[in-house]
This record gives C-alpha cells, structure tokens and sequence, in this order.
C-alpha cells in the first residue's frame, strides 16, 4: 500500500459519501480512475442505487480507462442484477489494477468479484483506509449482516439536557445554524424517525430543506396506537414523500384505512411491555431496504433506542441555556441499575455551531 494509493482512495471516499443517503438498500460506493498519475474518471453509487459507481467513472474516462487503477470504496459487484457486474465492466475497459479497502459482504459478491478480476489479469490491492471505508459502509454491513439499519440518534438540547419546557415550549433551544446542518444530516440518511410525541407536539414535516437534494428521505414515524393527527404536515405530505408509520398489532382499523388512503406505508411491530420493540422497529426498517437512520427523538423513543442498545451514533447539540428538573428530559427512562449497564460510546468530534456546540459519538465495542 502505498501513500498515492491512500490518497486517491480518500478521494473515492469523499465522492462515495456523496450518495449517502440516496442509493439505499445499496451501498454508496466511490469509484476514482487514474491513469498514469491523472484522474480520468469519477463516479459514485446514483440515486436509487444505480447505476453503480464504477459504471459512473468508465463512462466517463471513456478510452483513458484502458492501463488505469481503478480506486472502488467496496469490492467490485460480480453478480447479474439490475445491472451486469461491474468487474466484467472494469475487465472490458482494460482496467490493470483495482484498489478497494474489502470484499463485498453481499453473498452475491462476497470475493467473487476480486477473484473475477484476477483471474482475467487485473492485479487486485486490498485493505487500504479499510476502517474508514467501514465506517463509511456501516449502515450496509449492518443491514445485510445483522438486518438492521444503522441508527444515528441525534438530540438538540440544553446544558442540562432538557428538550422543552414543562408547558412543551421547545422552538427554538438551538440556533438557526444548527437548525441547518441538521438538514445536511437528513440527507445523509435514508430515513428520518421520530416517536408519535414529538409529530404530534412540533407537527414537523421531517424534510430536508434548501439543499437541493436527489432524493428525500423516508419519514418515519413511530406510534404504536397510530394516534397522529390527520391533518398535519406529515399527512399532508405523505404521497409525495414517504411515510411509513410503525404501530402495534392491535390498532384500529379505521385508523389504518384512513393512513394507508392518504398514501403512508404501515408497518406492524411487536410490543415490548407498553412500547413498540426497538428492536423489531429496526428489523421491519431493515427489512424495507434502510441502511442508515437518522432519530431525531422524542425522550421516549430515545429512551427505547438506547435501552435496546442499538444506537450506533449520537450527535448532540447542546445550547447555552439551563431549563430545569422540570423541562422535558432528552432521554427517558433507560432502567439501568447501575453505570457498567449504561450505554457508552466514544467522542468523535466537537465544534462549535453558531452559539451551540455539536459533539458527535460513536458506540463503543
Ligand atoms: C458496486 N458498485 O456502486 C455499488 C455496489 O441491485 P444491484 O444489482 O444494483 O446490486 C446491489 C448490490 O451491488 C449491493 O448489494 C452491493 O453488493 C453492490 N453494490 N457494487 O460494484 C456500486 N453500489
Ligand atoms: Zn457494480
């Protein structure tokens, strides 16, 4: 490995983040083609996850691709989908060597793509910024490893943590640049969840705004009595963007009639005591094609997420204002019994934003 191959690699990197959020239930790959110390091609995973990043980068480099280094963020496809295989396309171009950080965990893919390339000639280099590219790749391992998407809970709060006050007052406790990079957030994500509170107290639309972006993410909501009002904006706008409510088995029926003809999807999930099982909320959203979520609360759902202990990464924005033991906590009730059970994750970044402060998590193994 070798520092060019580092470089051009982030590079990939930086252009694969560029589909996060747009190409779910695929990976948002980068692909960057140089030859002979020139970049002649770039490409990254489209919206809907097609065509693929290598596709993108050949089309482009056109005949500059043959002799060139492909740089690819994950292991070249080697199955027929949607699509034929990227290595096959690579391969024809006359690529002489690819450079990703790992193999595919696709069992369609799953090293058949390297071996593919060896196999016709193409010198094939593994592990370079493999931990960044995990990192970049988490919500897809997640959700084809373990069936769940990754959860990113993010909570705009006091210094003492509180979310509103006793009479519910909550716009605004963070500032207007804060406001707007938690837009830039939800277009990162495929999805955007809130608990029925938190619809039902902001009426909130969960859209990304002024960024011009390919496509919206989902709107998750979660209410386990499907108690959310009709008239809102999430029901105003639940056929041009996707909604998808996630409620208890037992729920009404005309609740369900009305929300299903105003164009929300609905998904039935187990119950754990009183509350929807966090867990089965991730393995219907899972099951759905999501890779990367983005909560933005209530206190209750967050509660659920990190009780369950799959809250993957935490952005906190905290403001310079004490609300009190009586305003609204950001986080409910975890019934830990001591503080080895408490969930503990590592900082990651701080900054100050405007006059709040971000802080960014991530869980600890
Ligand atoms: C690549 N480059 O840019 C992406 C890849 O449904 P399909 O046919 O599009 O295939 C989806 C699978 O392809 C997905 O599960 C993952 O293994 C791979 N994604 N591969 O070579 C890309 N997005
Ligand atoms: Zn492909």
């Amino acid at each position: 490995m070798s520092a060019t191959d580092t470089r051009y690699m982030a590079l990939a990197l930086t252009l694969g983040r560029r589909g996060q959020g747009m190409c779910w239930p695929n990976p948002a790959v980068g692909c960057v083609l140089v030859n002979d110390g020139r970049i002649v091609g770039r490409g990254w995973t489209q919206p809907g996850g097609r065509p693929h990043a290598e596709t993108v980068a050949l089309a482009q480099a056109g005949g500059l691709a043959r002799g060139a280094t492909a740089y690819v963020t994950l292991e070249p496809c080697a199955h027929h989908g949607k699509t034929p295989p990227c290595c096959d396309a690579l391969i024809a171009a006359g690529i002489a060597r690819v450079v990703a950080p790992f193999q595919d965990v696709d069992a369609r893919v799953a090293g058949q793509g390297f071996e593919a390339l060896r196999k016709d000639g193409v010198a094939v280099t593994t592990g370079v910024l493999a931990d960044r590219a995990a990192q970049d790749h988490a919500g897809f391992f997640l959700r084809t490893e373990q069936g769940r998407p990754l959860i990113t809970l993010k909570l705009a709060n006091s210094f003492d943590g509180r979310i509103a006050t006793a009479s519910g007052q909550s716009q605004w406790i963070t500032g207007a640049q804060a406001r707007r990079a938690v837009h830039g957030m939800r277009a990162r994500h495929d999805a955007v969840m809130v608990g029925a509170g938190t619809a039902r107290a902001d009426d909130p639309s969960l859209t990304v705004r002024d960024l011009g972006i390919a496509r919206q993410p989902v709107r998750v909501v979660v209410s386990r009595h499907l108690e959310l009002p009709l008239l809102g904006q999430l029901a105003r706008s639940a056929r041009d963007i996707p909604l998808w409510i996630c409620h208890g088995e037992a729920v009404d029926g005309e609740r369900v009639k009305a929300w299903q003809e105003l164009g929300a999807t609905l998904l039935p999930c187990a119950l754990d005591g009183l509350r929807l099982n966090a867990a089965d909320i991730l393995a219907q959203l899972g099951q759905a094609g999501l890779t990367r979520v983005f909560c933005e609360g209530g206190s209750s759902l967050a509660g659920s997420l990190l009780a369950a202990d799959i809250v993957d990464e935490l952005v906190g924005f905290t403001a310079g204002l004490t609300i009190g033991a009586e305003g609204l906590p950001a986080i409910g009730a975890l019934g830990l019994d001591s503080l080895e059970a408490a969930p503990r994750f590592e900082l990651i970044e701080t900054r100050a934003i405007g006059p709040d402060i971000l802080h960014r998590w991530r869980r600890a193994f």
